[in-house]
Parts: structure tokens; sequence; C-alpha cells
């Protein structure tokens, strides 16, 4: 009976009085199914020897636990030799006649572990060699961590590793409408909990998150991507009735560009254009209007004119024949104006003026158009007469005219344009309308005179400039003048303008004006100095500013810009990348996957005809435009630096499709599968070359104050010369935007192996921490692309570097490569060394080649584990060696002294000690044993021929 008065069946021995007792229980055959350990529960109840009378010696408080282990059932064969034994099980409780008698159960509870099993099964035996014992119940089992879901991935039950420190690495796989983010990883711990969440799934297009599970969107809600967003309502003018819409369809008369993202409104196409006007001369015809009053939702605002020439009858009206010509065309206009020109004199036109937006082509409704008609019949106004150069200096040239003669009407001053000639400048008369983002290089001067002369200020020697005129009456402008081509002077010639103008005042005075002129002109002369001045500093403020700004490229004070603080994206790259036109590629092969598509070699033609291997980094389609941004800003980045171990931005192509970055192109691929594929082909000086070729483009970034925070040999390329440039700008992208990084989502992103702890911690990334990177990517490339810290995982990474652990040297390495490599990893970020010390250091290293010919197992011998942590002296500063002893705080005695390395320390006595200032006995004694240590270790390695 148990203690609730129910019967209970219990095998049960009690042969206490008889000695020698060898009694056995065995269970049937227990399939192993899945477990590698197993468990075993056992309840029982065991009778206290002392209270049975007269059993002494025979009587036992315990039994025995064995197993076997077999791929089936033996039946009712049973031999007990065959048997292992688990333990020997005693009771923590055992029972007395009294608590028969009060009906007290005292139930013992016991379990043992045994494994790792490896047949389909096993026994269980139980041996009673003399005790009085009933077993209620044996309890078999094993642990697993049970079926899972995690960030809508699914982990299946699994069973843990019988060696409990060691985790099972689980990849989920997503839920239904879920789709992959970062891989959706746990691990299985020993007693069967899930540990370190990594990766996750993310709710596909069309579904959202909803209590762990992804649900379609609603009708009326859409979700255009894959992520953790929720549906959003359909954007303007857009509607859906169904369920798990991606994109909402439009109203009737609204429509979604081709490149429209889903997220955008519906839009329709422009009202026609209002107030169109025009303006002729003799030449030309100006043609203006006002943009439409309905844009129709969109920007993208372009014009076209098309010209009809219309009889009486409205109806009948033709397009114009070819002949005339559109300025700057007649299609695609951005701005609502446009030049006509050749056309002829007494015929009527008409001009229909259509305004067009991204989704007017996929409109079938009439189209919206503004008509103006012209009759190309008035009289042409012109300005009559010659234009003449009285002087010219080197900044200035004197022009006068005749007055022309407008009987009847008042001549209110002139205009006088000009512009520096350009061979291949545009028919004159029109610039006006030309503005300067679609002609960069136009641009004009303009100034007036109520006199009819001029002096013009401020021009370039010996530069041809052309000049016109008009004249405005109280009716308005007149038609420009023809054009004059004159030239200012060159060196020799201002003596000559000098000789002009004295020849000019002197003119001036016999005419009577004396005194005026002779001020007018020293007040034009002086006014003309002072511009001079002014625009000469203007042009060099602005130099300067573009300097401080850190645009130009004089090296030194080069900073880094982060493309990030530009508002709007795209002028960033345009600031630092140059547009090529796609024509000057040819795409050849594709050599590998990029992160947002695929990276191509092919060659580039440069501006001077040459061609040249280059790399092509390009966008695959359908992407956001987030990810435009994202693929771009590494171009930003990189088009910011010029050094020959950073890897060369030819330009971008953004104005077309496929978006593009272009590099220069780099034989030999990344460096960790370079190495891979010539294991141990390298001398250690080819080795140590690469490496100071990384530290050097390194040294530029940090002096640029650019952190690369992923420098890792996979971002490092190697040309057919064996130079190692670093590349691969993008990831603080992802580190910085992600609000969730540390946490969840892309702390999977970080990459642990190569990051300093403080910047895994709590994201202090800084050229200290791109230090450390470069510690791990000396010792990739020193063991010709292991994978650093092996198969370790992650967190074990993280805490046996919070241990203290660093990686050893790889075979054949230098022992003072791996000392320069555990002083990158040193805990204290401020005393690793900076890129100038390595740089520095590696370069002595290649001037005394001897130095590198001690190799690590030279002095220690082949390390047993890689765990080993080396014996030789691990310091390579005086800094770094004082810290080493806790007497940091003396660093700037020793410096201050003169004791600088630890050479010269190593040569110090007591009283040089003293002598620096460290009063404290203690303290001296410490430091002088250690040096001591110091002295015996450096004449080990000199030996070896090694030298600090
Ligand atoms: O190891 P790989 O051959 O070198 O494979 C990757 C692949 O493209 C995806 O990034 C290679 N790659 C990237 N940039 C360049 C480049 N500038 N020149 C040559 N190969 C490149 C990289």
């Amino acid at each position: 009976m148990d203690e609730h008065n129910r019967p209970i069946h219990t095998y049960q021995v009690c042969n206490v009085m008889e000695a020698n007792q060898n009694n056995w229980l065995r269970t049937n055959w227990i399939s192993r199914d899945a477990a590698q350990k197993i468990f075993v529960e056992m309840k029982f109840t065991l009778r206290d020897c002392n209270s049975i009378p007269w059993v002494l010696g025979t009587c036992k408080e315990t039994f025995n636990l064995y197993y076997m282990e077999s791929d089936e059932s033996h039946g009712v064969k049973f031999k007990p030799s065959q048997y292992s034994k688990i333990d020997t099980i005693a009771a923590d409780e055992s029972f007395t006649q009294m608590d028969l008698g009060d009906r007290i159960l005292k139930l013992n509870t016991e379990v043992r572990e045994v494994g790792p099993i490896n047949r389909k099964g096993f026994y269980l035996a139980f041996q009673d060699i003399g005790a009085c014992i009933a077993l209620v119940s044996v309890r078999v089992y094993y642990k697993k961590c049970p079926f899972t879901v995690r960030n809508l991935a699914m982990f299946p039950d699994t069973v843990p590793r019988v060696d409990s420190s060691s985790l099972v690495e689980v990849r989920g796989s997503c839920m239904k409408y879920a789709e992959e983010r970062d891989t959706p990883k746990l691990y299985c711990g020993a007693d069967g909990d899930w540990l370190v969440p990594l990766g996750r799934c993310v709710c596909s297009i069309g579904y959202e998150e909803v209590d762990g599970s992804c649900h379609a969107c609603r009708p009326s809600f859409y979700k255009p991507f894959a992520g953790n967003v929720k549906c959003s309502k359909c954007p303007p003018h857009s509607f859906t009735y169904i369920d798990a819409t991606s994109v909402c369809q439009c109203e009737k008369g609204y429509f979604r560009a081709e490149s429209d993202p889903p997220t955008m409104a519906c839009t329709k196409p422009p009202s026609a254009p209002r107030n169109a006007n025009f303006n002729i001369n003799e030449t030309a015809l100006y043609l203006e209007w006002s943009p439409p009053s309905d844009m129709g939702g969109r920007k993208d605002l372009t014009y076209s004119v098309i010209c009809k020439k219309c009889g009486s009858d409205p109806s009948q009206c033709e397009v114009c024949d070819g002949g005339l010509r559109f300025l700057p065309r007649n299609t695609g206009l951005t701005n609502s104006f446009v030049t006509v020109l050749d056309f002829l004199a007494h015929v009527n036109y008409t001009f229909e003026i259509e305004a067009m937006n991204g989704v007017s082509e996929l409109s079938f409704s009439p189209k919206q158009f503004a008509a103006l008609t012209v009759a190309t019949d008035q009289e042409a106004p012109s300005f009559v007469g010659m234009l003449r150069k009285d002087w010219a200096s080197q900044s200035s040239i004197a022009l006068s005219w005749k007055e022309p003669d407008y009987p009847n009407e008042v001549i209110l001053d002139y205009e006088i344009k000009y512009y520096e000639k350009v061979v291949s400048r545009i028919a004159p008369g029109f610039w006006r309308w030309l503005r300067k983002e679609e002609h960069g290089e136009l641009s004009y001067s303009s100034t007036k005179s109520k006199a009819p002369s001029v002096i013009i200020t401020g021009l370039k020697p010996a530069t041809k400039y052309i000049f016109h005129i008009r004249i405005r009456t109280a009716a308005g402008y007149r038609g420009y003048s023809p054009k004059f081509e004159f030239e200012t002077g060159d060196e020799t010639s201002d003596l000559a303008a000098e000789q002009g103008q004295i020849l000019v005042i002197a003119t001036a005075a016999v005419g009577g004006f004396t005194l005026l002129v002779i001020l007018t002109l020293f007040f034009l002369i002086t006014g003309r100095c002072q511009w001079y001045i002014k625009a000469k500093m203007n042009s060099e403020e602005k130099r300067q500013s573009h300097l401080q700004n850190g645009h130009l490229q004089f090296p030194g004070i080069k900073t880094y810009i982060d493309p990030d603080t530009y508002e709007d994206p795209s002028l960033a790259v345009h600031e630092f990348a140059k547009e090529i036109d796609p024509s000057r590629i040819r795409i050849e092969r594709v050599i590998g996957a990029g992160e947002f598509g695929e990276v191509c070699s092919g060659r580039l033609r440069t501006p001077a005809k040459r061609e040249i291997a280059v790399a092509i980094k390009t966008l695959k389609g359908g992407y956001m435009e987030r990810q435009r941004k994202d693929f771009l800003r590494e171009a930003s980045i990189m088009g910011q630096f010029d050094h020959p171990n950073i890897i060369r931005l030819e330009g971008v192509v953004t104005k077309s499709r496929p978006v593009m970055i272009v590099v220069e192109y780099m034989e030999n691929g990344s460096l960790d599968c370079f190495l891979r594929k010539h294991d141990g082909h390298f001398t250690v000086i080819q080795l140590v070359g690469m490496l100071r070729g990384i530290a050097s483009g390194m040294k530029y970034l940090s002096d640029m104050g650019y952190v690369h925070r992923d420098l890792a040999a996979r971002n490092i390329l190697v040309n057919s010369n064996l130079v190692c440039k670093v590349s691969d700008f993008g990831l603080s992208r992802v580190l910085e935007d992600d609000p969730e990084a540390a946490y969840t989502t892309t702390g999977g992103k970080i990459p642990i192996r190569w990051t300093a702890p403080e910047a895994i911690a709590y994201r202090k990334f800084s050229s200290a921490s791109d230090a450390w990177s470069y510690g791990i990517v000396m010792w990739e490339v020193m063991s010709y692309g292991e994978r650093p810290y092996w198969e370790m995982c992650n967190q074990d990474v993280i805490l046996s570097i919070e241990e203290g652990y660093r990686l050893p040297a790889p075979m054949g390495c230098p022992v003072s490569l791996h000392q320069l490599m555990l002083h990158c990893w040193h805990k204290e970020r401020n005393h690793r060394p900076r890129f100038l010390d390595i740089v520095s250091f590696l370069d002595k290293l290649i001037r005394t080649p001897g130095s590198l010919h001690t190799l690590v197992e030279d002095i220690l011998g082949i390390p047993e584990s890689p765990g080993d942590v080396p014996e030789y002296p691990v310091f390579v500063s005086v800094t770094d060696w004082l810290d080493s002893i806790k007497m940091g705080q003396y660093t700037t005695n020793f410096l201050a002294m003169g004791f600088t390395s630890l050479d010269l320390v190593s040569r110090m006595s007591i009283d040089d000690i003293r002598g620096i200032g460290i009063a404290l006995i203690g303290h001296q004694r410490r430091i002088a044993s250690s040096i001591q240590t110091l002295r015996l270790q450096m004449m080990h390695i000199q030996e070896k021929g090694f030298h600090v």
C-alpha cells in the first residue's frame, strides 16, 4: 500500500536471514531510440537492518544497478557476467518495524545516468545481495531539447551530446509563410535546454506576424517585402479585396510606373500646361508656359512640344516637316521653356505643349495639352551698328559703338552680355534659355550701360570673349546685335592698355569734361581693382572651405565624410564617385555573388580611350530604395579614398539599370581564398609584405578618421603582384542602422572572431578595434587562411577571450609576428599599437630579415594544444610591460628618462630604477625582478638569433 493506502505493485526481496544472497531482477530489452545518454530513476523502500533482530552480518542495505547494451532482445537468456555495473545504490532513508506499524512509507528516489549507449538498446538489471527491499518504480528516460519555435523558426526535438560541455548546433526551419533572414540557429545544451538563439525568419511578402506566426494581410492591407513589419493600408488611390496582397491595385484612372515602389500612391498623368506664351525675334522663337495645375501626384514631370501647321480649318493640321530645330530638344523637357530655330517667315505655326509624367504612357485617356499659334511674320527688331574694341588689358576690354538712330523712341540703356568663347558653344542668342544644370560649362555675364561704351573687367588674360548688345527702349528690349568676338591682352598688353586709358582721359579732357571723366575713370579703375581682389579672395576662400570640408585631394589633410551626413545620399555618391556611361563598360563574366547582386569582371574604356580591367558589383533588380542607398553607400565611402592599398573606385552607374559600382580588378580575388589555395607557397618575407600593405592601407583609413569595422582576410583583395588592398566598406551601415543589431537580428552579423571585445560588448568601434581585427588578419595570413579559433562557437570565443585566451602562433610563425598579434589583442584598447606603429614595426622586420628567423616552435617546442599560452615575453613596448606587472603608473618616469624600449630597460640597474624616481622599496624590487626575467628572456631569444 502506498501512503494513501492504495495498493501498489512492487518487486520485493527480503532474504536477510541467509548469507551469500545473489538475486537478480532484469528488465525487458529497452530500445534506445535517439538517446545517447540515459537516465534511470529508481523508487524503492529499504528496511533498516538494525530494526530486524538477529540478522547482523547477513543483512545489507544496498543493491547494485547493472546494464548491458545489445542490438536486439535476448529473450529469457540472462548471463550476469555480461553486465556492467552502473552503481551501488544505497537508501537515504530506511524504515523500521515501527514505521510499518504507523504505515509510514519511506520512499527513496535515486537517479543514475549511463552513456554513451551505442547499440540499439539495453537491459537494466538489479542485484540484491541480501537486503530487505521493495522496488516500487523504475523510470528510464533520456533528455532532449523539445520542439520549439523561436523568431518564426521551428527547431525539432534534439538530443544533446553526451559530453555535457559541448552544445549541438541546430538550424531552424522557417514557419509557413516565413522566410530566412539570418540563418536561424539554436544550441541544444546537455540538460535539454535551448541556448543562444541566433538569426531569425521573417514573414514573407503579404504576411505579417501575429502571436508568433505569419498571417495573411487582410483586404485593403498589403506588405510588399518580407520583414518584421506589419501589413500597411493600401497607399492612396489603390485597393485590394483579397488576402495576402503584396502590391495594391490602382484605382481606375490611376497608375503605377514600373519603377514606382509598391509603397507609393497610384498617380495619374498631369493636366495640360498653362499660360503658354511666346517671344520672337528674327531668328528665334521662345516658347514659355507654366506647369500644369494638377501634377497627377508625381514629381517626374516633363514636357514635349509638337509643331503643327494649320490652314484655316483647324481640323486640317499637319505635323511640321523637318527643318525646325528645338533647343535643347522638343521632348523630355524638364524646364517650362524651349527655343525654336530655323522657322519660316509668314507661316502660322501651332505648338502643342504636353505635360507628361511617369504614368502618362500607361493611360489611354486623351492627351491634355496647351496649344499656341504663332505667326512668323513680325517685323524683326534689331540693333544696328558695329561694336568696336577701344583697348584691352589682361583682364578687361573697353568697347564702344555708334548710337543707333531711333527717331521715335528714347533709348533707356544698353545691355551687354558676354561669355568666354568655347569651341562647342551653341548658337548665340539662346543661352538665356539654357540653364546651368543642362550645360554645366555654360555661363555668361551681363552688364548695363547708359552710354554707348563700356569697360568690362574681371576677364581672363589672352582669352577670346563673345559680346552681344541689345537696346532697351520704353517698349522693352530690342533684338540682339550680331555676335562680336574680342580677345583680352597678354602680359605685354597692360602697358598698351594703360596708354589707351591715358588716351581716353586726354581725349575726354579736351572734350571739356576733364574733371568729371578723370574722377569717373578713377573710380572705375580703383573699383575694378577692389572687385578683382574681392573676386580672387572669394575663390581662395572657397578653396579653403573646400579644404576644411576635406573635399579636395591634398594628402595629409583629408578627412572622411560619412555619407549619412548628407540629407540626400545620392548627392554623396555624386560628390565622391564619377558617373560612368554604361556604354563604356563591357561585362565579361560573373566572378561571384555579393551582398546585393552579382559581382562581374569586365573592361572599362577610360576617357583617354584606354581599356582597363575592372570588377563590377551590380545591384540586383527589384531592390528597395533603402537597398540602393546601402549599395551606393559603399561607393560614396570608397570614392573618398586614394591609396595604393585601398581598392580604387572607378565610378558608378546610377542613371540607368542595373545600378553598378565599378572598381579596379584584383586578379587574385579575396585574400582568404587566395591563401588557402596556395597553402605554404610563400616566404615569410612575402607574407610580411602583404601584411605591411594591409597595415599601410589601414593607417591611411585611420588617418582619415574612418573605422572599417569588418577588417578580415575575406575583405582584402589581392592583385597579380600580390599587392593587398582593403575593400568592403559596407558593414558600418548594417551595424549602425538597426537599433536591434547588437541583440538579435544583426547581432549575428558582428564578425565576432575578428572583433575587439569592447566592440562586441558595447559597440565601441575605433581604429583600436580595427587594430584588434588586424591582429586576426595577421593570424589568418600566417596560417594560410585558417579559420580563427577553428570550430569554436562564437559564444565560446567571446568567453575565452574574456578569460585571457589568445590565439597561439600558427606553425612557422616568427616570434616577432606573434608578439605583434598579441599586442594587437591587448584587452586595453589604448595599449594596442596604432597602425603607424604596425607599419614601422613591419618595415623594421623587412629590413632585418634575420629578425624573422626565430619561430615560435623553436622557443616553445610544438604547442601541445591550441590553448597553450606562450611563455616568451608578450610585450613589445615599455608601457605594455609595466602594465603587465601592474606598475603602469611609472610609465612616464621611464619614458621621460629615455628608457623607451625594452632593450634599454633590460640593461637598467637598481640605481637607474631609483634614479628615475621610483621611491617605494617594494616597487623598486618588483620592477628589478621583472627586469631580471626580461633580461633572461631576451638573452634566450637573442641566442636563437632574434632581435627585439
Ligand atoms: O574570392 P573571390 O574570387 O573575390 O570572390 C569574391 C567575389 O567577387 C564576391 O565578392 C570577388 N571580387 C570582389 N571584388 C573584386 C575585385 N575588385 N577584383 C576581383 N575580384 C573581386 C571576390
